[in-house]
């Protein structure tokens, strides 16, 4: 039996008081859409289907270099993590899953947590390794590289790691490991550019080779940070040729803001599905670089214009369709629950928007060149405000409709603030 930590009876109140202004706003967007030939359930149906995974990391307040300024009630264990999961999960319907970080999470008996998790309504998603920092107690260090490391001791440590992640994924039902390692240079001369890429190669490949059948292996290239002149995974290309070479099982995943300034990611995902390696997405924002800002919060036409490529990438070839889709974020002001469910909304709004596109006519323009009727296809369905789509879609799942609002009625956060022991400035993510 399931056991949601918070009370049904709240949100159907707040839903009661809220469903009559929602039904008359859904339809009438349902006759806007009709008069255009596109069948407002048919979209919500879509959502329906759609979910997102949630970053056990995400539900801490992260920090930064400078400082980590916690909050009264986060989450200090991964019990306590799942918890807030729970609740994102409940008020939002579309986060039913959560991805690990090693040794980030402590998992001990993973039946046990396994069993939490289900209690709560969530599953596992992809696990996540760690050689970018060093844990404690640790045998050899990372300083100077984890999987590309110039000791093959170093690297023998980092690919056990890995394997351990695949062994605890597999107890707690996960189907993949994301793997992201910090490896790269500071400085020009540093390392071979070429030596440090097949030292990667080898290492990956025993990892790979641990692989259950039917996982997948996401490779997760990222530009700089925290190495500032070179990183050996640095590019789709990188990850690409990396996945092409290790085999099948590995494919690349993006995150939304490891790329240099005004690089067209939704160019990467049509590339990346043409050769079968799209594998899966960080959803965040940026401003600057990595900033790990919500989803949505400063370039949300960048994120409809990717969930355009990827109905595009579905519909061309939906058999090897199936991207791991995760938040990715750092939540350093806000309540990290409340960016979860802010930022599940805009992901979800993006795709809405992108099923509302009329791909017909889209097509017959590009085919006759008419650029200004291409473009605006897409402006038309951008420029729908889908709020009342994505909120019906939840409300018939069991959400709330205003899930902030619920949240807050909800007291969770003080409830937590009286009951968790208080985590500290300087200690990064718990
Ligand atoms: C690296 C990254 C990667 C990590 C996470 C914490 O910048 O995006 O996905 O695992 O941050
Ligand atoms: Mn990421
Ligand atoms: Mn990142």
């Amino acid at each position: 039996p399931t056991a949601p930590p918070l009370s049904r009876d709240l949100i159907d109140s707040l839903n009661a008081q809220n469903l009559a202004a929602l039904q008359d706003e859904y339809h009438s967007l349902g006759r806007v859409l009709e008069r255009r030939g596109c069948a407002i359930d048919a979209i919500k149906q879509r959502l329906l289907s759609f979910s997102l995974a949630q970053p056990s990391w995400g539900t801490g307040v992260g920090g930064t270099r400078f400082a980590r300024f916690p909050l009264a009630g986060e989450p200090t264990h991964l019990n306590e993590k799942l918890e807030d999961c729970a609740v994102v999960q409940q008020l939002s319907r579309i986060t039913p899953r959560v991805s690990p970080h090693f040794p980030w999470d402590k998992i001990g008996d993973a039946r046990a947590m396994l069993e939490r998790a289900t209690s709560l309504g969530l599953r596992f998603d992809a696990v996540n390794s760690n050689t970018f920092q060093d844990a404690p107690r640790q045998a050899l260090s990372y300083r100077h590289g984890s999987l590309a490391h110039t000791d093959a001791a170093v690297r023998a440590q980092a690919v056990e790691h890995n394997i351990e992640c695949i062994r605890v994924g597999e107890a707690l039902g996960s189907k993949a490991i994301t793997v992201w390692i910090g490896d790269g240079t500071n400085f020009p001369g540093q390392q071979s550019l070429a030596s440090s890429l097949d030292r990667y190669l080898e290492s990956a490949a025993q990892i790979y080779a641990a692989l259950p059948p039917g996982w997948s292996m996401l490779l997760e290239h990222k530009l700089y940070e925290p190495a500032f002149y070179s990183t050996v995974i640095s590019d789709w290309g990188s990850s690409m040729l990396a996945a092409q070479q290790l085999g099948p099982q590995a494919r690349c995943l993006i995150d939304l803001g490891h790329h240099a300034p005004n690089v067209n990611i939704e160019q990467i995902v049509a590339r990346l599905h043409r050769f079968g390696k799209l594998g899966g997405f960080h959803f965040n924002d940026s401003k600057y670089g990595d900033d790990d800002l919500d989803s949505g919060s400063i370039n949300p036409h960048q994120l409809f214009l990717v969930f355009n490529e990827l109905v595009e990438a579905e519909l061309r070839s939906p058999a090897d369709f199936d991207p791991a889709y995760m938040i990715d974020q750092s939540h350093n002001v806000t309540d990290p629950i409340e960016s979860l469910l802010s930022s599940a909304d805009a992901i979800a709004g993006a795709y809405a928007r992108a099923l509302l596109v009329d791909r017909a006519a889209l097509t017959e323009y590009q085919q006759g060149n008419d650029v200004m009727m291409a473009f605006q296809t897409l402006r038309r369905a951008y420029n729908v405000d889908v709020t009342p789509i994505v909120a019906m879609a939840r409300y018939e799942r069991g959400g709330a409709i205003d899930t902030i609002a619920a949240y807050r009625q909800s007291g969770w956060r003080p409830r937590k603030a009286r009951e968790r022991r208080a985590t500290s400035a300087g200690a990064g993510i718990v």
